[in-house]
């Protein structure tokens, strides 16, 4: 980006050579300033806020065009940031600094003036794992510390978006300001972004999103990859009581593409909460049986534990057919016949790379090779990509280069990408994409999944015996942790509904706001709730269950229970299939059926124990009654296993 400021000659969006936006210190354009005061007066008092605090060189207002998206990539490819990818239309490769490659945790926050409003109050001594409180006071020295000047040299994007689409209304507006032209490409693809979202807010409120790769220019020292961030005063907040999101030092994912997990969930379950509907970590597919009838399903899993491979399957058993509408986000609300609808907010996706084959998820193969930005993935001598995955569909003789930019051989040792290395793709190229994926009412949801890496003892599906109990499946989630955060190594981590990075409000809070749910609707119209486990390993350490595609089959028994079919007993754990129940016809692998639904007690005691201990020492007083209550039934359950 340093480059691209002072590249000779170079143009800025609004036709001026780049040059003259220099020196960094001048106070912005007539131009630009003429631009601004072209804004409504919400809009335009946030960006003037903006500009005297961060002190851009240039302001430009996104209008959301192909026009605009090509010249920002032509301007990001002269100063380094992104690579086209001749092999494919319209695609482009950025390498980051590898200090900034997924989201950032523990530098996440959500700002309240009490703290119980953010976190419950752990047990005495523990140290809270719901998310991470900050002082509104706190949050103004941090802003202080961090944002005045931020932007000199760099141009302000001001980026007017649609979570959901443009006018619908269960939709929501952002504007989000960055100095990031990585961000406004990717914002393109990920939210439905510009001027008719401008003109569809008007003077109406929005969601302020404020965001900054806190490396003004001149840098201090020069940015790797031309990625400049700022990992060391790395900060992500968040305001519920002004709708309002603060993002400072990384350019990555989540933590800056801030419609996504800042709006979407963290904000956005605030407000859920508030209007009474759910905002949450959840894929929505459709799926038709062999008979034609068709139901959506939603599902939770935690990040890079499959969302966008069950949201694009396609099922080997016969006479299925399977539609995506989203694969990260859902926003669900009970109608007025008590029936769930849920709207994708999401206008792309921004898949995990790696794994993804025309061997696991073809659907994924044939909608990431146009209009898409990869970014740390390794790139092939023909300006094609590479990850691992793809050793039997890429020729790797034409020379690899990996994610750090420097050459690889297959068997290296390292891998070529990194773990969290992503697509971002328009959701509309997606072959399979629902017809009613925009739908403004939003599409039935018949069944919510909840499920996570388990290597051991859980079984591959399992159904809630009622809605509180299904409750309870979500807060007693587990999974092993993956490359999408900052963790390290591969423990079973507790992650309630996939929703720990993301919660808006307090956990015990959340708890009761789903509980309250089964209220909205009728026991006809009510999700039925399950836990799945495309993860369970056998003692030789491979997965017992095929996955991918040969999830259809669960998805299969699902949906008969849903039907009301009698093809489930009971167990300690939930109703699990009949024996036989299960369609396994035509499974071209033998899978251990006896180990994969196996109940361990052992482990199952110490699962009911270690869920009651994080329970009790995190959530505390918060902790409604009926999960408790839950815990002593499932510990009564498994005693008499
Ligand atoms: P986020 O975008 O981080 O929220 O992740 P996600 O939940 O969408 O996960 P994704 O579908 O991208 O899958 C992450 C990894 O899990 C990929 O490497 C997949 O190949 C792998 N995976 C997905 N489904 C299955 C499955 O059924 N079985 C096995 N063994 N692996 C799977
Ligand atoms: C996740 O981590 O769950 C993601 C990727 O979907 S990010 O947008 O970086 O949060
Ligand atoms: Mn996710």
């Amino acid at each position: 980006m340093v480059q691209f400021l002072r590249l000779a000659g170079a143009r800025s969006l609004c036709g001026r050579p780049v040059s003259s936006l220099l020196p960094a210190r001048r106070a912005i354009s007539q131009q630009a300033r003429e631009r601004v005061a072209a804004l409504s007066p919400k809009v335009r008092e946030f960006v003037d806020r903006t500009v005297r605090m961060c002190q851009p060189a240039d302001v430009h207002v996104c209008d959301g065009s192909a026009a605009e998206s090509a010249s920002l990539l032509r301007m990001m490819t002269e100063a380094g940031v992104v690579e086209p990818l001749p092999k494919y239309d319209n695609c482009w490769l950025t390498r980051t600094d590898p200090a900034d490659v997924a989201r950032v945790e523990s530098k996440t926050f959500i700002v309240t003036e009490e703290k119980r409003d953010t976190v419950p109050i752990p047990r005495k001594g523990r140290k809270g794992l719901l998310g991470n409180w900050m002082s509104p006071k706190a949050l103004e020295t941090a802003v202080a510390e961090r944002f005045p000047g931020c932007m000199r040299g760099r141009t302000l994007y001001v980026i007017p978006f649609s979570m959901g689409p443009v006018g619908s209304p269960l939709s929501k507006i952002g504007i989000e300001l960055t100095d990031s032209p990585y961000v406004v490409a990717s914002m393109r693809v990920m939210t439905r972004m510009g001027a008719d979202v401008m003109a569809t807010l008007g003077d109406g409120d929005f969601v302020k999103c404020l965001h900054s790769v806190g490396r003004p220019v001149p840098v201090s020292k020069k940015p790797i990859n031309n990625w400049p961030c700022n990992p060391e005063n790395t900060i992500i907040a968040h305001v519920p009581a002004k709708n309002e999101i603060i993002s400072f030092g990384s350019g990555y994912g989540g933590n800056s593409l801030l419609g996504k997990k800042c709006f979407a969930l963290r904000i956005g379950s605030t407000i859920a909460r508030r209007e009474g509907w759910l905002a949450e970590h959840m894929l929505i597919l459709g799926i038709t049986n062999p008979q034609g009838k068709k139901r959506y399903i939603a599902a939770a899993f935690p990040s890079a534990c499959g969302k966008t491979n069950l949201a694009m399957m396609t099922p080997t058993l016969p006479g299925y057919k399977l539609e995506c509408v989203g694969d990260d986000i859902a926003w669900m609300k009970f109608d007025e016949n008590g029936v769930l609808r849920a709207i994708n907010p999401e206008n792309g996706f921004f898949g995990v790379a790696p794994g993804t084959s025309t061997a696991t998820n073809p659907v994924a193969m044939q909608t990431i090779f146009s209009n898409t930005l990869f970014t740390n993935v390794a790139r092939t001598g023909d300006g094609g990509v590479y990850w691992e995955g793809l050793e039997k569909e890429v020729d790797a003789s034409v020379g690899i280069v990996d994610w750090h930019g420097d050459p690889w051989t297959p068997g290296s040792g390292a891998p070529s990408s990194h773990p969290n290395s992503r697509f971002c793709a328009p959701a509309a190229q997606c072959p399979i994409i629902d017809p009613q994926w925009e739908s403004a009412e939003g599409v039935p949801i018949s069944a919510i999944l909840f499920g996570g890496r388990r290597p051991l003892g859980v079984p591959l599906v399992y159904e809630a015996f009622n809605w509180r109990h299904g409750v309870f499946l979500g807060a007693s989630m587990r999974s092993e942790s993956t490359a999408a955060a900052e963790h390290k190594g591969k423990v079973i981590m507790h992650d309630p509904f996939a929703m720990r990075p993301f919660f808006g409000y307090n956990f015990g809070h959340y708890l009761s706001h789903w509980l309250s749910m089964e209220g909205r609707s009728t026991p006809a119209n009510l999700p039925k709730v399950f836990h799945v486990n495309w993860f369970r390993k056998a003692a030789s350490g491979g997965f017992l269950w095929p996955g991918f595609g040969e999830n259809s089959r669960v998805l299969d028994w699902v949906l008969r229970r849903v039907d009301g079919e009698d093809c489930a007993q009971e167990s300690a754990i939930g109703l699990v299939p009949k024996p036989g129940a299960l369609n396994l016809d035509g499974l071209k692998e033998a899978v251990d059926m006896q180990e994969l639904f196996s109940i361990p007690k052992e482990y199952w005691q110490q699962e009911v124990e270690a869920v009651n201990q994080y329970l009790d020492e995190q959530v505390g007083e918060d902790l409604p009654n009926e999960i408790v209550e839950e815990i002593d039934l499932l510990r009564e359950r498994i005693a008499k296993l």
